[in-house]
């Protein structure tokens, strides 16, 4: 029988959260090549590696289902999308989904999205070098999903601060050899935001109850239940925090991401302010480079199970780290290189199986148009090589800060 210490590389000991998260991918590699299935216990679980592990496992939710990780839970509670299944997790899909089907956005996404690009763009277009993320990214991925929500009236740089610290928070993820948390105080930020956000959300709950609109959160409530019911409090916070999070975090880094990739490559950044059918492969291109959500998922064995070379026991845990599946050297030639025109294979920068992101359509069209728009405004965009591209985050990754210049 093999135990958790035969698959605990003896290096991995003296990994820190803060190297994975300035920058994970020498670990990833060694793993990938030496350990493909690795217990780290300062995880309290496995990491699997390569891109075909995490996808088998990914499809296969019958003897996989999801579990959210355990500072994910901590920081989400009970009932957040991510880590449900079955009937619970089907009646939330259908809850989510309205908004985000392909044929609902495209009804809505440039009416909702260009108007907040330009007004970010006339704020800044005469500054001639700022920080993209923080002065464009950012605004523009919060302000879409703020307003289609039905948080219009919540700020930028609130629902800036909410999903950094719900990000924090949700990736606090050290444990000691007991299984406590080892920073317990590291949950203290995504308390503090859960407790702006229910004060914010519930007298607003309180009216969509009586008089519905056309937000999502309007329509979590009703959508699907019996008439004159709504679903609880308890069943739509887990999940707007899960919103609140990563669907807030995540195009923002997709933008900056797909930046930085093209600022590695000059003529194929010429390329793509060129001729703006190319942003979808480019952002494709961009999101496999650096997935923003890096390492996130979780699945738990529901019997012994075969994973690669390695048996382990029912009830184990594993992470799917999605950012080194798309990094796999077996799958990708060259894949810490940017290329925007690398052969097509596919990669897991939105999961698969039913847990597939249900925003990937969206979050891919938010991205388009941000970059379609800026590129548009300001086609003498670089980089400022003053400052390094910093990238940051294992859980949730992409460039803390881009610093940009063009000429005015
Ligand atoms: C994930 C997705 C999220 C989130 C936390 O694992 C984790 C995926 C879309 O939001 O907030």
């Amino acid at each position: 029988m093999t135990t958790t210490e035969d698959l605990t590389p003896a290096w991995i000991n003296d990994v820190t959260m803060e190297q994975l998260e300035r920058n994970p991918n020498e670990v990833y590699q060694r793993l990938r090549a030496e350990a493909p299935v690795a217990y780290v216990p300062q995880l309290g679980l496995y990491i699997i590696s390569t891109r075909d592990l995490c996808m088998d496992i990914a499809k296969d939710s019958a003897h996989w289902p999801a579990v959210i990780s355990p500072a994910g839970g901590r920081t989400f509670g009970e009932g957040a999308i991510i880590g449900t299944n079955g009937p619970q997790h089907k009646d939330l899909r259908s809850m989510v989904e309205p908004h985000l089907r392909p044929q609902a956005v495209d009804t809505y996404i440039d009416d909702l999205v260009r108007p907040i690009a330009r007004a970010r763009l006339e704020a800044i277009e005469d500054i001639g070098a700022v920080d993209i993320v923080a002065e464009y990214c950012e605004p523009v991925s919060v302000r879409a999903l703020g307003d289609l929500l039905g948080l219009p009236d919540v700020s930028e740089d609130k629902l800036r601060e909410w999903f950094h610290k719900l990000s924090v928070s949700f990736t606090n993820a050290d444990m000691t050899p007991d299984g406590e948390f080892a920073n317990p105080d590291g949950f203290i930020p995504g308390d503090e935001a859960r407790a702006e956000i229910i004060a914010m959300l519930d007298p607003k709950i309180d009216k969509w109850i009586v008089e519905p609109d056309d937000s999502a959160v309007s329509h979590w409530l009703h959508d699907g239940m019996p008439e004159g019911e709504t679903r609880s409090r308890e069943v739509i916070y887990p999940n707007i925090y899960v919103f609140l999070l990563g669907a807030m975090q995540e195009p923002a880094h997709a933008m900056a991401t797909t930046m930085a990739g093209l600022f590695s490559k000059p003529d194929q950044f010429e390329r793509v302010v060129d001729d703006p059918s190319l942003l979808p492969r480019a952002i494709n291109e961009g999101m496999r480079w650096v997935a923003p959500i890096w390492s996130a998922a979780v699945k738990v064995a529901t019997s012994e199970v075969t994973v690669g070379d390695v048996t382990l026991p029912a009830n184990s845990l594993v992470m799917l780290s999605y950012g080194s599946a798309n990094n796999d050297e077996n799958a990708y030639e060259a894949p810490t290189q940017y290329d925007l025109d690398r052969a097509v294979s596919p990669n897991l920068t939105f999961g698969g199986g039913v847990h597939a992101c249900a925003g990937t359509y969206y979050a891919s069209a938010v991205v388009r148009i941000a970059l379609e728009e800026l590129f548009d405004a300001i086609p003498n965009l670089e980089l400022d090589e003053t400052h390094d591209v910093d990238f940051w985050g294992w859980g949730f990754r992409g460039p803390k800060e881009l610093h940009v210049t063009w000429e005015v």
